[in-house]
Formats: structure tokens, C-alpha cells, sequence
């Protein structure tokens, strides 16, 4: 495809389509838009990111990643319809407008390529990265249990064969690498989302233990104005509180270690649905799940905004 105009928002789509389609979307929309490549997946697939932003240099920045499980299918399809809202309100949306001429949005699409090109070849339920080492025999690290914060404690895995899979040490996969180096040296990132499916919730840290961060209060009163605006669109409910009381207990994840880092506005969804389709979400709820979905990433990137 040449152009962005024939693209299903839709419908899900390959890794060779949803690259294609940022090609086309970056050079539609060169104004507020540019791909960044961070670095390599496993098998050597690009690591690519959008970068919207309306000036400056190293403005205060918010990132928002999907896909990090391969399997999650709904969040790609968000993530896509959600840079496409970006640019198409951008002027218009009042809320939207401020924030972008305040502040740069870093999304990564597609944060495990390879697991993600499994998921259409060979795996569809496959959740962990591909990479391989010496001597062992199962694939795959669970890229939610490789970050630093909390790594190797309750709610990972040391047998490599398992789905929660921490792997060796910390970092040790480049696709985490890859946006902990990014994320380190911009120095200026001040919100994190990181978009899982499903359970519909909204989350804040700690996921390694039950220990409430400092700002607890706040996160909790924001998580609830978001999950209320997410209401409003679909009457979708949301839970949401911290990973640890809400879920269950996960070390080593993104947002422990965003936290951690002195990002104090970080914050994981769990998409639609309930367990009715799962994974599997129908293809007909993906635009009604990113216009619900929206409706919260904004709210948190307006709070981050005024704070
Ligand atoms: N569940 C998440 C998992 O990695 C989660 C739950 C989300 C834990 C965010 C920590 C942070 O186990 C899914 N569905 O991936
Ligand atoms: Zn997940």
C-alpha cells in the first residue's frame, strides 16, 4: 500500500502491513510526525517508535507502548487508531491541541516484533519474546518480567519454559534494552502507558510488591477520572487501583521500573474484554475499544501536563 487512506482501522493487521502503514503515516504527516528507530528485536527486526511533536527540543514527553505481549492483539490495532486520532485532532480537540504544544508523544506500536510475526505464522496465543540462548531448550522471555525493578522476585519465572519468564538478568532482551536507553537518555519522559489486554483495567505501580507508591493518592484519583472518561464512551467499566492489590503481584515489569526511573505518572491498561473472547477479540470492537481507550490516555496526558 501507498498511502494511508486505504488502511482498515478496522481490522487486525500483519507486522509487514503495520510497518508499511507507518512508513505511509510519517511521510502524510512529516509535520507532527517521525519514526525513530531504537534499536533490534531478537531476529533482527527494526524496533521503531513515532515521535509527535509540534517543537521544541526534548519537551516533557509522554510514552505509550502496546503489543509487548505478542498475543494482544487489540492493543496494536488501539495503538494504531490512536496515532491516527493524534494527528486528525491535533488543531481541533481544545484538550488534545494543549498538550501536544506542550509536550512530544513517543509510541511504540509494535514493542515484540518477533513474537508478534509469530502470532500471525505459526502461534496466535504466543505472549513472550523469541530469543534463544545456548543450552536452553524452551523460547522466548516474558518481555513484562525482564526490566530491572523488582527483577527475579514474586509473580516471575526462573524456568525458561514458563510464560512469565524473566530471563537471564535484567535487560537482557534488546527489545527491553532498546526502550530503556531510549527512555534513560531523552531524560524528560514524564508519563508511561503501557497497553495490555484483557481484564479492562487501569493500573499504577507497584506490581512486585504491596507496598503503595508515594504518590498513591494521586494515581488513584487520576486512574478513576480516566476510567470515568472511559465510561462515557462505550459504558465500558474499567477496575483499576494498583497492579499488585488489583491483579496480582508482577516483578520485573514496565511500569515498576518507569516508576523507579522518576517517572511518577506511570500506568498499565489491561484492554477489553472480560475473558468472553480474550485474546481473540472480534475485530468489530476494535474502533470502539480505542475511542473508550482514548478518552483515559488523554485524561492522563492533560494531568501530566498540569503537574
Ligand atoms: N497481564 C499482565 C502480565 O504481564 C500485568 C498483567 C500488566 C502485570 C501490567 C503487570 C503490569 O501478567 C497480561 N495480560 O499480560
Ligand atoms: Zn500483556
Amino acid at each position: 500500500e501507498r498511502s494511508t487512506s486505504s488502511f482498515s482501522y478496522s481490522s487486525y493487521h500483519t507486522l509487514e502491513e503495520i510497518y508499511s502503514w507507518i512508513d505511509n503515516f510519517v511521510t502524510e504527516h512529516s509535520d507532527i510526525v517521525s519514526k525513530i528507530q531504537i534499536g533490534h528485536s531478537f531476529e533482527n527486526r527494526s524496533i521503531l517508535v513515532l515521535k509527535f511533536s509540534t517543537g521544541g527540543s526534548q519537551r516533557r514527553a509522554v510514552w505509550i507502548d502496546t503489543g509487548i505481549h505478542s498475543r494482544e492483539w487489540i492493543t496494536h490495532a488501539t495503538g494504531i487508531w490512536t496515532a491516527k486520532k493524534i494527528v486528525s485532532e491535533y488543531g481541533k480537540d481544545r484538550i488534545l491541541t494543549n498538550i501536544l504544544n506542550a509536550m512530544d508523544i513517543f509510541m511504540e506500536i509494535v514493542t515484540n516484533p518477533d513474537g508478534f510475526a509469530f502470532t500471525h505464522s505459526m502461534n496466535r496465543l504466543w505472549r513472550k519474546n523469541k530469543s534463544t540462548r545456548p543450552g536452553i531448550f524452551c523460547i522466548g522471555v516474558d518481555l513484562n518480567r525482564n526490566w530491572k525493578s523488582g527483577f527475579g522476585g514474586n509473580g516471575s519465572n526462573n524456568n525458561p519454559c514458563s510464560e512469565t519468564y524473566h530471563g537471564p538478568s535484567p535487560q537482557s532482551e534488546s527489545e527491553v534494552a532498546a526502550i530503556v536507553d531510549f527512555i534513560t537518555a531523552h531524560g524528560n519522559i514524564k508519563a508511561l502507558i503501557s497497553i495490555h489486554s484483557y481484564s479492562q483495567m487501569l493500573m499504577y505501580p507497584y506490581g512486585r510488591s504491596l507496598e503503595p507508591v508515594s504518590n498513591q493518592k494521586e494515581l488513584y484519583n487520576l486512574a478513576k477520572d480516566a476510567v470515568q472518561a472511559l465510561y462515557g464512551v462505550h459504558g465500558i467499566e474499567y477496575i483499576y487501583g494498583s497492579i499488585s492489590t488489583t491483579l496480582y503481584v508482577a516483578s520485573g515489569i514496565t511500569v515498576d521500573w518507569a516508576y523507579d526511573s522518576g517517572i511518577k505518572y506511570s500506568f498499565s491498561f489491561e484492554l477489553r474484554d472480560t475473558g468472553r473472547y480474550g485474546f481473540l477479540l472480534p475485530a468489530s470492537q476494535i474502533v470502539p475499544t480505542a475511542q473508550e481507550t482514548w478518552m483515559a490516555i488523554r485524561t492522563i496526558m492533560e494531568h501530566t501536563q498540569n503537574h
